[in-house]
């Protein structure tokens, strides 16, 4: 496409610049160098793989919990269509307070089985959010959207590659879901993106279409992102990062679908294999989660402000319905979490207590709160 153009002048013997450039050609695409985005650090589908199947061959199949006796009945299936929901064994410490009905609540709807309307109203809710001033206490945010961005942007070192990261995220997906419900009216379910379905072929799904989160285009053959021009994010402008910089930039993808195409059910069952919280943890994050956001390239590639392209939110939604899964694996998963909440050598380990925050952009939570997606801080589930 582009060396055609670039033909087209040559052709027409005259210099060419963006001011004289003929009409017909005006509506090319701008494309952005991937380099500024850089990218999320891996480990390899194989490696999780052959390190599941070390674990089974230790462990036998199955959670591997000893000392729950009430367990011994809940561990049947975690691939059940009601998995979400099947973890009624134990009672959390948030439920028994009784503000969230188990039977009752919110439903997280897989995109494909979300409607039209409520993908539309979705959709809405976001580019409200980006209509909207921002408080002015975030770096670099333009709009209340990119307060949200900015809060990621700021705490990146606190929240990845160590145990805060599952926690964390699932805190900030809820942040980002109060502030559609309390600032945009938002009023529907949630949605989620169940990505093992679209592995490979990101592209074709009906999340990146202009009714929605708008396409997904390729890497330039000479490695280029581009700019989402259509759509409802078309003509988008960025704030906040790349990076920790504030740096003025188009919200732009290159989709790389050998990369999506890792993000399969394979993947994410390896890794939710894994016994230990801070070992599943990690394998989801270098895992089905970093190849999510590479796969999709450019700004969601960028690990600091990535949030700046609102497909990050559907991703994250995948992310935590992986985490959810594992936890209903064993009760214990509500309940106990290990690994490190800090860089500190030696480190400060994670706790229930663990304090999570958004730089007061709402109300600071704790570990302990967001373990259990039917406690009382958080009230949902997924609708498989
Ligand atoms: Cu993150």
């Amino acid at each position: 496409m582009r060396f055609t153009l670039t033909s087209h002048a040559l052709v027409g013997a005259v210099a060419v610049s963006a001011l004289t450039v003929p009409r017909s050609v005006e509506k090319r695409l701008t494309h952005i160098d991937l380099a500024q985005f850089g990218s999320f650090p891996t480990i390899s589908p194989e490696q999780a793989h052959s390190e599941a199947e070390a674990l089974t061959a230790i462990l036998g199949d199955g959670p591997q919990f000893s000392g729950h006796k009430s367990n011994t009945n809940t561990n049947t299936n975690n691939k059940s269509p009601v998995a979400a929901v099947d973890d009624t064994t134990t009672e959390s410490e948030a439920a028994a307070a009784g503000t969230c009905d188990r039977n009752n609540p919110a439903v997280r709807f897989e995109w494909r089985n979300y409607s039209a309307d409520d993908k539309k109203a979705f959709v809405n809710g976001i580019k409200c959010l980006m209509d909207k001033d921002s408080s002015g206490s975030f770096p670099g945010a333009k709009n209340r959207y990119e307060d949200l961005v900015s809060v990621h942007q700021q705490l990146t070192p606190t929240i990845h590659q160590r145990a805060t990261f599952l926690v964390w995220h699932r805190y900030y997906v809820h942040v980002f879901e109060s502030l559609m419900r309390e600032e945009c009216g938002f009023n529907r379910a949630f949605p989620w993106w169940d990505e093992t379905l679209d592995a490979g072929k990101f592209a074709q799904s009906d999340l990146f279409t202009d009714e929605h989160f708008g396409p997904l285009p390729g890497k330039t053959s000479d490695g280029q992102g581009t700019c989402i021009d259509t759509g409802t994010f078309g003509g988008l402008t960025l704030h906040v990062g790349p990076g920790s910089g504030f740096t003025d930039h188009c919200l732009a993808r290159a989709v790389d679908e050998s990369l999506t195409a890792t993000v399969s059910a394979q993947f994410v069952q390896d890794c939710n294999s894994r016994t230990s919280y801070d070992d599943m943890r990690g394998c989801q994050e270098l895992g089905p989660h970093a190849y999510g956001h590479n796969g999709v390239g450019a700004v969601m590639a960028e690990v600091q402000a990535s949030p700046g392209d609102p497909v990050f939110f559907m991703h994250h939604l995948f992310v935590d319905h992986s985490f959810r899964i594992w936890q209903n694996g064993d009760a214990s998963r509500t309940t106990t979490i290990n690994g490190c909440a800090d860089g500190n050598n030696p480190c400060t380990a994670i706790t229930m207590d663990t304090v999570l925050h958004s730089n007061g952009l709402r109300p600071n939570t704790t570990v302990g709160a967001v373990m259990d997606t039917l406690g009382d801080y958080l009230c949902y589930r997924y609708d498989y």
